[in-house]
């Protein structure tokens, strides 16, 4: 889109203003890169040096605390602009104990704060985008006039994250202001090398509905244009826009790089010569009557501000070591349980479905969504079947084929508190291409804001073989969730419990990985319960005795508490009396109960579907050394899948996952010792 730079009646307050945030921001820059040297706890200074320009401008043109912001870590402009503090941002940059900006567990940079709705960033670069959009997608299912704004560097336009989350706005129009600052350099790696044609705008051109302006970053007049219409159009209802701002970085990539080492010399000073303060300066002076004595004055008062930022900040103590390991998880109890009369006897994909609808029912806030869940279809499983029929297309519907901007929309829809997203991951197997939003965003929001910002998310994945799933439809994936904290794992193994646990998972202000195993989800003889009623829950961390036993603890989850069950059938009939454990979550896990099973028998057997290798039961069995190594009469033993993918013919994958014998031969062995 063209800008026209004929000059429109810009006031002088605006200007002036713009004026202060570049020159606190280039002040702050030339602060910082002291006092990293001086030992008062930061290491690491991002410079924004050249950025100014356009974060400046883009703050101005949103309304703080109404408005939403996705900023990177170069876009200190944008955060002083919108209104974050400095004595905050210095203290962020040292460490200290602050409420915003994460209170010392982020690197410097990265912005978090509540009343300007900056949800926290991370360091993963490009993620950001598909949470912004998450945000803005609850704009619109709230019927506001918000809008969201993200910022990247053109390194960032790398990461599919970044097209998929123009992808995603553009199908639905969303209110997003992408901002693209392109300085040429990904650390060392110019753009060329980065990016076909050498920028993002042309290509950008071909999402359909998303206005692309593509802008000199240190074009005062250029800048505002294209703000302002960005901004215009996206409260309008009228969707994205994307402004790619060139912009020299003027300063190293951070002060752990050497641009010496692949930068020519020529190079820094053509950087220096489009200086955006400088080449404003002049602008102001030469066409808008601001004289150098105003702005000279201006400096002085500026440069004061940040001394006595800086000198403050320093006074902020530092965390509390016996704060390290807090705010992992948000404090939850479930709401009581009230048993009522039970119901028909369901299997456990209605028990799924019907846990789903009454959340529904009860709370608007909860929606649905992901790949093929909605009208018709209902998922490959038919979960979600009669949701977007019974509660519409808001509450549930498709995605595109893309895992990452699931859990990315889940963490933005999160944010704001108005929504419960509870999305669907056709199969566990698939949740990879998901898993850094996952694991590096989603699990430690909560822990990166010093208890800030949480997400209450619950993402439902069918796990687990026995199907003739082959390597990609039969894996099962709890060892790894168990290892990310600030997630909870929960896995069913009967119809009841996976009602009550989802209900509950659904009430839960965490992150919860609800995994549904295949094989059960119609399964009758075992995992099909009596429906249990509308107010009953089950507390997480608490495992059932399934069996009570004296002689061998058989701990289960997911199918092997249905092996598990039947080999203890099996083994009674032969006068061996195994106590079976279901554990239902493994994130929390309930070891007390394990500790007084293997107290009573002496003999512990972990039976898990997954590899052996780093499995959960290694997990539990280094745990039960520790704190029931007295107890025991037997070495621990473990039943598990084989450490190879699950092959689809029935014969080899009846080779590679544990099988009902292998537990009733498991136990023999155990009684017997
Ligand atoms: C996904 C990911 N890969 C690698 C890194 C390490 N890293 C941090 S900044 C950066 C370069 C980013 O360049 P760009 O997006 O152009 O932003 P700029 O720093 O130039 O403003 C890299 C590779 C990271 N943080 N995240
Ligand atoms: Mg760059």
């Amino acid at each position: 889109m063209a800008i026209s730079v004929s000059l429109t009646q810009i006031k002088k307050d605006l200007l002036l203003k713009t004026l202060e945030v570049m020159h606190l921001t280039r002040m702050m820059d030339e602060k910082m890169s002291k006092l990293v040297r001086q030992n008062k706890g930061a290491t690491f200074h991002l410079a924004v040096t050249g950025h100014e320009m356009i974060g400046a401008v883009a703050a101005l043109h949103l309304i703080p605390g109404t408005d939403w912001a996705y900023p990177y870590y170069r876009d200190r402009a944008f955060a002083i602009g919108l209104g974050c503090s400095m004595e905050d941002l210095f203290a962020a940059f040292l460490a200290r104990d602050i409420p915003n900006h994460s209170g010392g567990r982020m690197m410097p940079e990265h912005f978090s704060q509540k009343n300007l709705r900056i949800p926290c960033q991370s360091s993963v670069v490009g993620s950001q985008f598909l949470q912004a959009v998450g945000m803005a997608q609850s704009i619109v299912f709230r019927g506001a006039a918000e809008v969201v704004y993200v910022s990247g560097g053109e390194g960032a336009t790398s990461q599919g994250d970044f097209h998929e989350a123009l992808n995603f706005s553009c199908i639905h129009r969303l209110p997003v202001i992408f901002v693209i600052q392109d300085n040429g350099w990904a650390i060392s790696v110019p753009v060329e090398e980065q990016t076909a044609g050498g920028s993002i705008a042309p290509i950008a051109k071909g999402y359909d509905g998303l206005s692309v302006f593509e802008i000199d970053g240190c074009n005062f007049l250029e800048g505002n244009e294209a703000c302002q219409k960005a901004v215009e159009k996206a409260r309008r209802g009228e969707g994205p826009s994307i402004i790619v701002a060139h912009v020299p970085r003027i300063a190293p990539h951070s002060s752990s790089d050497d641009p010496k080492k692949y930068q020519e010399e020529a190079c820094l000073e053509q950087g220096k010569g489009r200086d955006p303060i400088v080449l404003f300066e002049e602008w102001l002076t030469r066409e808008q009557g601001v004289s150098k004595e105003e702005i000279e004055e201006l400096k002085k008062h500026y440069f004061e501000c940040v001394e006595a930022a800086a000198r403050s900040s320093d006074e902020k103590p530092f965390p509390p070591k016996e704060s390290a390991e807090t705010k992992v998880y948000v404090p939850f109890h479930p709401p009581e349980s009230k048993p009522e009369a039970a119901g028909e006897s369901i299997v456990m994909m209605d028990a799924i479905n019907h846990a789903l609808v009454e959340e529904m029912e009860r709370d608007a806030g909860v929606i649905v969504f992901g790949q093929d869940v909605a009208k018709g279809k209902g998922g490959v499983f038919g979960i979600t079947r009669q949701l977007t029929e019974k509660f519409g297309e808001r509450r549930c519907f498709n995605t595109p084929l893309a895992e990452s901007t699931i859990v990315g929309l889940a963490i933005g829809l999160s944010s704001d508190g108005f929504h419960k997203p509870v999305a669907e991951i056709q199969f566990a197997d698939y949740s990879w291409t998901g898993m850094n939003q996952l694991f590096n965003e989603l699990s430690s929001i909560y822990y990166r804001s010093n208890g800030m910002w949480n997400c209450p998310v619950v993402i439902r994945m069918p796990y687990g073989g026995y199907i003739q799933g082959g390597p990609y439809h039969s894996q099962s994936t709890e060892a790894f969730l168990s290892h990310c904290s600030g997630l909870k794992v929960v896995i069913p193994s009967n119809a009841a419990d996976a009602k009550r646990l989802l209900k509950t998972a659904i009430r839960d202000p965490n992150p919860v990985i609800f995994l549904e195993h295949k094989a059960l989800y119609r399964q009758r003889l075992f995992a099909a319960r009596r429906e249990p009623g509308k107010e009953e829950f089950l507390e997480f961390g608490k495992a059932n005795i399934v069996k009570e036993g004296k002689d061998v603890t058989v701990v289960a989850w997911g199918m092997t508490v249905l092996m598990a069950n039947e080999a203890a059938e099996v083994l009674s009939k032969e006068g061996v009396s195994v106590e079976v454990i279901d554990l239902r979550t493994i994130v929390p896990l309930d070891f007390a109960t394990i500790l007084t099973s293997v107290q009573k028998t002496g003999k512990l057997l972990i039976a898990h579907e997954a590899a052996r290798n780093g499995g959960f039961g290694a997990e539990i069995a280094a745990r039960a050394v520790d704190e029931a190594f007295f107890f025991l009469d037997a070495p621990i033993q473990r039943v598990t899948g084989k450490n190879c993918p699950v092959p689809y013919c029935k014969a080899l994958e009846d080779e590679v996952l544990p099988q009902k014998k292998d537990i009733e031969e498991a136990i023999r062995k155990l009684a017997a010792f």
